[in-house]
């Protein structure tokens, strides 16, 4: 990779370069020390950018329509003026290729257009989500002026909650359905969205997607309320027919508005921030500890005699523990 000076960022940024956005990126991805060393700089400048912005996570089964709708929402957010960056989750990295291509096409009015940013992004799915980016590249794209990030996630599992803890708003796709259908939503992803789209509310499905409707606001009833105050609110929508972003532009608006009277909004990010920390700093020291040979060692040592049931797990933890002690002193 080309090297490139801090300021060489900084302005790029400060521009609204997409291209340096890109690199910038690229740069926070790298796992070189020399680059880490560059990007921890790059992400202490950039620190307070963001307050006007508002993060969207948009997760939901392959196939219900995000990509399209992120394509016709974006340009539609675009008309109103604002400047749309759409980062993608991908949570196997051998799909990479592949699945970013197909997204690339399916946004293809998006991506040429200058007033959006699109960029896949790797998950470190390996390691439960740790050493992923993504909230790196959120603020880095703040950072260049672009004032709506949505993060999509491809596929299901442990992404939903990964992108949660990097939001604002998290909006939770569906397509209309039975009842039967519905009850196969898993709760907690249920409880976790501010908001539930049903998408292709159009030609046949239409009526069905109403009924999907009422059937969820019922369903919503018998959650407990928010401590936040705010109540999942469920909107119909056709990405193909370009129907109803407005009414889900404006429920992200009364969302964000309503969190910023009560205090919430800027908690919310303060929490995410704070947990992102430990996550980090509990991730960084592991990989500190385990690669050191002795700890490693015991490590498997121990393993092999729990294994074959010569030593209680609480004993082989401790024997681990007074390894790592050791080290410490
Ligand atoms: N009828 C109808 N079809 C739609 C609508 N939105 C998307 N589709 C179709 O649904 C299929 C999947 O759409 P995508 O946008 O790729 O779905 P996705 O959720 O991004 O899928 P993954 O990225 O694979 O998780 C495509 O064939 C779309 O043309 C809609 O509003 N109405
Ligand atoms: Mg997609």
């Amino acid at each position: 990779m080309k090297r490139f000076t801090l300021d060489y960022y900084l302005d790029g940024l400060r521009s609204k370069d997409t291209v340096v956005l890109a690199r910038a990126i690229t740069l926070v991805e790298s796992s070189r020390s020399t680059d880490q060393y560059l990007a921890d700089q790059l992400l202490n400048e950039i620190i307070n950018n963001n307050a006007q912005s508002i993060r969207i996570g948009i997760t939901g089964t392959p196939g219900v329509g995000k990509s399209s709708f992120i394509e016709g929402f974006g340009s539609f957010l675009i008309q109103q003026h604002k400047r749309v960056a759409v980062l993608a989750i991908d949570p196997t990295s051998q799909r990479t290729g592949g699945s970013i291509l197909g997204d690339k096409t399916r946004m293809e009015t998006l991506s040429k257009n200058p007033q959006a940013y699109i960029r896949p992004s790797s998950s470190g799915s390996t390691l439960g989500g740790v050493n992923n980016r993504t909230h790196e590249a959120i603020l880095l794209c703040e950072a260049a002026g672009f004032d709506v990030v949505i993060v999509e996630t491809v596929g299901v599992g442990q992404s939903e909650t990964l992108v949660n803890s990097m939001v604002d708003f998290f909006l939770l796709m569906i397509q209309p359905g039975s009842g039967d259908d519905l009850q196969g939503i898993k709760k907690g992803i249920m409880e976790m969205a501010h908001g539930i789209v049903i998408n292709k509310a159009d030609g046949d499905q239409a009526k069905l997607a109403k009924r999907s409707k009422s059937d969820l606001l019922n369903a919503l009833h018998l959650f407990a309320a928010s401590d936040t105050g705010w109540n999942t609110r469920v909107e119909l929508c056709s990405a193909l027919e370009k129907m109803g972003f407005a009414e889900v532009w404006e429920m992200i608006s009364e969302f964000r508005q309503q969190m910023f009277e009560n205090g919430l909004f800027l908690q919310n990010r303060i929490d995410q921030n704070l947990s992102w920390f430990e996550n980090r700093v509990n991730f960084g020291l592991m990989m500190q500890l385990t690669s050191d040979d002795r700890l490693s060692e015991v490590i498997e040592k121990t393993r092999g005699k729990v294994k074959s049931g010569e030593l209680s797990v609480s004993m082989a933890t401790t024997e681990v523990l007074d390894m790592v002690r050791q080290l410490l002193s």
